[in-house]
């Protein structure tokens, strides 16, 4: 099994932090995202959207970071309790999934990465929208009141979120008017440190962008701001 993967791509993280806690064994790839490795049409024959991450299960290619967790688990850990059987466990975890991909990384990611990786500027709306993200995320804390986001138990849907939340560490973002979601983040990293070296080992990365951001003139991302339409 060969994990394609960006060392500080969030979705990346999670899928790697599912892969650890099943025990699963597999070559790791490193795609190189400033050099626009996932931009070839080589990769595209493996996912379409030139994102990262993909897995590549013996020939089986799977894109989209919450069907990979999902198939992971259903594959080789049917019985695991980071993705149980029962179906409303089951389908809460689904929720938060929806949740983290829906509602709440793309403000983090818009507000934290895009101005790292594409010269997007942080702005008081990329700030609203993320505050307005926590917001809910702490609801759904409060009103389960459990420790992780689907349970008392960690689930994937945790590994998503997590990997979703420490953008904002790495840009040094006060989560303490959030306390639920600052409580469940910090537990998470306490109880299962090997899981969250990996998502440390992105954060780290995305910390030093931060202070050091990369040449986005040398990179030529169709999604710069400043690129023009190859048309054009
Ligand atoms: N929905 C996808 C999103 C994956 C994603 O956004 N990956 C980023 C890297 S962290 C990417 O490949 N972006 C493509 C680009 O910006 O060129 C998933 O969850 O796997």
């Amino acid at each position: 099994m060969k994990l394609y993967a960006v060392s500080d791509g969030p979705p990346s993280l999670a899928v790697r932090m599912t892969l650890k806690a099943l025990d699963i064994q597999y070559e790791l790839i490193n795609v190189d995202f400033c050099a626009l490795e996932h931009r070839t049409e080589d990769y595209a024959k493996m996912n379409p959207q030139k994102e990262i991450p993909v897995l590549d299960d013996n020939g089986f290619y799977l894109s989209e970071s919450i069907a990979i967790m999902q198939y992971l688990c259903d594959k080789y850990a049917p019985n695991s309790t980071i993705y149980p059987q029962d179906v409303n466990l089951r389908a809460l975890i689904n929720q938060r999934l929806c949740f983290n991909m829906g509602f709440y990384y793309n403000p983090i990611s818009s507000h934290s990465m895009a101005p790292i990786f594409f010269d997007y500027k942080r702005t008081p709306m990329s700030l609203k929208r993320v505050e307005n993200a926590l917001e809910v995320f702490e609801t759904y804390l409060d009103r389960l009141g459990t420790k992780y986001a689907a349970g008392d138990n960690v689930t994937i849907a945790d590994f998503a979120l997590v990997s979703a939340t420490l953008c904002l560490e790495a840009i040094n973002f006060d989560l303490s008017p959030y306390p639920l979601v600052q409580r469940w983040y910090f537990a998470f990293k306490e109880e299962y440190p090997q899981l969250w070296e990996i998502a440390n080992s992105g954060m780290q990365e995305i910390k030093a962008f931060e202070q050091n951001p990369p040449d986005l003139s040398e990179m030529n991302h169709p999604f710069h701001p400043t690129r023009k339409h190859p048309k054009a």
